[in-house]
């Protein structure tokens, strides 16, 4: 407990230096410590038996080193290789302009993934091979990026580090078995601040092998649209307002297209509900007051157990996963809100729980994952500190910097900001000097967050997206398990199209270090 009351005081200091921002602080660090005692239970349980094995290894070898025991907890979290069965899902996918009734019902002009936003859901099981075959209509050259899903890195759709860019008219195929069963996103990684906010997103299901018997199996893709008075979409991208805040964000907040989107249920069913932020810039905080739900997975990976719902910042990127249990019907529908600034709540959707009981189907919560306590990780020396900030200058008037380095429109030289061999334990810090928000997303890994300022964060899953709130610093834990050239940028896409991306290369392992 000692060294949890040190870094309280730190953050406690940091907050006084930073003047009007203290009674914000304060009452996140209140929300952190929430999260963090939620997984004392099962951190305990963890550390007994990690104490036992280590007993036991005492007779024979001495104890592990904490690099050692960061990589013996890792074994077994998720597979290094595919286990393709043979079956090939083929999914064509056309980029094109179209006009739709979106948000409250009037026609919007947009890029759409097959005249649909969001795009199709592509449906896969855990096993099966995706094959998707995209056409580029559009009056510009994008690519397609699978958001969280560990793909072959040729298959990444950076473009210039891992494909050349598909140009309009052409086509391109996507092929990949995915590793990880779960809730991921596909979106083009060229403009995407443009693209993106044009309409050009979709989500990618990986089902289990064996789905649980959920009554329903639903995806909620949450977007935040700016239109301007003609409802039309704002025309000027990468603004100096909206790179000088936190990006791009609009005057409609929207489920799946729509401002009256409502998630039908009758009682006794239990429903798996997945959620997906693909706003360019705003973070959503969902409150399902009234509801039983219970968070089962994020950005695509199952919880060591279910957890609480509440209070988790979906940030651009993000996924959760949520079992709902409807025991009784309804009078009326439970209205769900995003909170994040709680004085600013915005509507989201609707659940309406009325007709027939069902049966309740009864089965274990598929949250049981091995997940990693890394106890001792934050005594491990630190790999690498990624310094976010910005500074003035680049083709935007506005630099988003990582370490002192912009990487504006995909340079087509990447440099490496970091090298890291696969099957060995990280631990990276992430240092905001800026004064806004950066959800940092890591291409090609899973990560598990370590600490906010120093205070040791026991979330019981892995990530692929974190957000970093003004002036913090984090820590991760990482074991890269996938070789490759792997793009890290913030996902508030104005700062990434304004250069706050790298890259990180893993090599297999035995080559020369990095010099940092
Ligand atoms: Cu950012």
């Amino acid at each position: 407990m000692r060294s949890s009351t040190s870094s309280m005081l730190l953050v406690v200091r940091g907050a006084e230096r930073y003047g009007g921002d203290m009674r914000r602080r304060a009452a996140r660090i209140l929300s952190r410590l929430r999260w963090w005692t939620v997984g004392l239970g099962s951190l305990s349980v963890s550390l007994s038996s990690a104490v036992l094995s280590g007993c036991r290894a005492r007779r024979e070898a001495p104890p592990p080193t904490p690099v050692e025991q960061a990589l013996a907890e890792f074994t077994g979290a998720y597979p290094a290789e595919a286990s393709p069965k043979g079956t090939v899902r083929t999914f064509e996918i056309t980029a094109d302009r179209a006009e739709l009734p979106l948000i409250d019902g009037h026609m919007l002009q947009v890029w759409a993934y097959n005249g649909q936003v969001p795009g199709p859901t592509l449906r896969v099981r855990l096993g099966e091979t995706l094959r998707v075959r995209f056409t580029n209509r559009l009056p510009q050259e994008t690519t397609i990026h699978w958001h969280g899903v560990r793909v072959p890195n040729p298959m990444d759709g950076v473009p210039y580090a891992t494909q050349p860019p598909v140009q309009p008219g052409d086509t391109f195929v996507y092929e990949f078995t995915p590793k990880d069963a779960g809730t991921f996103w596909f979106h083009p990684h060229v403009r995407s601040s443009e693209q993106v906010e044009r309409g050009l997103y979709g989500a990618l299901v990986v089902e289990d092998a064996e789905p649980p018997p959920y009554t329903q199996d639903v995806v909620w893709v949450i977007d935040d649209w700016l239109l301007d008075d003609a409802g039309q979409i704002f025309p000027a991208f990468n603004t100096r307002h909206d790179l000088a805040h936190d990006g791009r964000w609009g005057n409609f907040v929207t489920v799946n297209g729509k401002t009256n989107e409502i998630l039908r249920a009758h009682p006794g069913e239990r429903i798996r509900l997945r959620l997906l932020n693909s706003s360019n810039g705003r973070v959503v905080m969902p409150d399902f007051t009234g509801v039983d739900a219970r968070l089962i997975a994020v950005d695509g990976m199952y919880l060591r157990e279910p957890n609480r719902a509440a209070g988790f910042e979906l940030a651009p990127g993000n996924r959760i996963d949520l079992d709902l249990s409807f025991t009784q019907s309804l009078g009326e529908p439970i209205r769900v809100f995003d909170r994040f600034y709680p004085k600013r709540p915005n509507h989201l959707a609707d659940i309406v729980v009325e007709g027939e009981p069902v049966k309740t189907p009864a089965f274990a919560s598929p949250a049981r994952a091995h997940v990693p306590v890394w106890a001792g990780a934050l005594a491990i020396a630190e790999k690498h500190a990624f310094k976010l900030d910005a500074r003035g200058g680049g083709p935007f008037g506005i630099e988003w910097t990582i370490v002192v380095c912009a990487l504006e429109g995909h340079h087509r030289e990447h440099h490496a900001g970091l090298t890291l061999e696969r099957g060995r334990f990280y631990r990276l810090r992430f240092v905001n000097e800026s004064a806004r928000l950066h959800p940092i997303h890591l291409h090609g890994m899973f990560f598990r967050l370590l600490a906010r300022d120093g205070l040791r964060m026991e979330e019981p899953f892995f990530r692929d997206t974190v957000l970093i709130h003004s002036r913090e610093s984090i820590d991760i834990g990482v074991v890269p398990v996938d070789a490759g050239s792997w793009m890290m940028h913030c996902h508030i896409l104005e700062h990434a199209e304004a250069g706050m991306m790298t890259m990180i290369d893993v090599t297999e392992g035995g080559a020369a270090p990095h010099a940092h």
